[in-house]
């Protein structure tokens, strides 16, 4: 079967180069570019050209199953029951417009709720992170190593959303400062799918973030699953395929140690 998730794999792998073409071409226009649910949340033309090029594409060859990405497709869907694609067509899509840099395509392809296969593809650097459920996720043509030993917080390098440090509604700011200020450092590159992806591959020790959509994460989930790094929401559940979530990932020891510092503190309620 896990033959079969691998051909998945490489399929997807060959649409998702195409679009990443498109993306990179895109570059040298000009881009049409709107906001969503706030001023901040951007969204581009090429978000909905790239995300219809892939689901008509899945639509024609693989007929039986259901996509959501987010922009347009699965608005209707409430159910992960077979195999659903789970695609966000430019995951940091600030950077896309602002940077025209660390911006990624996901794609990730559930079956019954559970991961079967996750890529990340990070455009302008060319760097394919992908994984098929139980044989591994690579970085390019290299095996990524399953977690590489403890590690605590003083000597570990955090990926967070620098946003989330700034007093508001849903966040203990507090909590947040201390366990900054106990870290070695914190990164921020406004990508959850590549932050992910970083865990992953040992660049960074850990992320966490509020508010994520399942597009953000569920490749993700299928890179860090393969190589032994955990992911809950920051109350311990795992991450809900449908619907908005915290997000904590983690090698174990330091996710045990980070889960003290956002779970035990009062104030986050999201
Ligand atoms: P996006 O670029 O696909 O919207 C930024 O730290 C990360 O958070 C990106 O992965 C971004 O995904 C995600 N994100 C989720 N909800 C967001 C929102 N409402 N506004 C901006 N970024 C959001
Ligand atoms: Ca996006």
């Amino acid at each position: 079967m896990s033959e079969y998730w691998e051909n998945v794999k490489n399929t997807a792998v060959k649409w998702v180069e195409e679009a990443g073409r498109m993306l990179k071409d895109s570059l040298h226009d000009s881009l049409d570019i709107q906001t969503k649910s706030n001023p901040n949340d951007l969204v581009t033309e090429m978000d909905y050209k790239v995300e219809r090029y892939l689901t008509e594409r899945i639509e024609q060859n693989f007929p039986g199953h259901k996509t959501i990405g987010e922009e347009e497709a699965g608005r209707n869907i409430a159910s992960t029951e077979g195999v659903l694609w789970i695609i966000d067509p430019i995951d940091g899509t600030t950077n896309f417009v602002h940077q025209k840099y660390n911006f990624a395509i996901s794609v990730a392809v559930v079956e019954n709720g559970h991961g079967k296969v996750g890529i990340v593809y990070n455009v302008m650097q060319d760097e394919w992170f992908t994984a098929v459920d139980g044989r591994g996720a690579y970085l390019n043509d290299k095996k990524l190593p399953e977690t590489c030993g403890p590690v605590s917080l003083p000597e570990a390098v955090i990926g967070l959303n620098g946003r989330w440090l700034a007093r508001e509604t849903r966040s203990d700011e507090a909590s947040l400062h201390h366990m900054v200020r106990r870290s070695r450092s914190v990164r921020s590159y406004g990508t959850a799918a590549i932050e992910l992806a970083f865990v992953a591959c040992g660049r960074l020790d850990g992320y966490i973030s509020f508010r994520l959509s399942p597009w953000d994460y569920a490749a993700g989930l299928v890179l860090l699953k393969e190589t032994g790094i955990t992911v809950t929401t920051f109350q311990g559940d795992s991450p809900s395929m449908l619907q908005q979530n915290t997000i904590l990932a983690a090698r174990p020891t330091l996710h045990e140690e980070l889960t003290s510092y956002l779970y035990n503190h009062k104030g986050f309620t999201y």
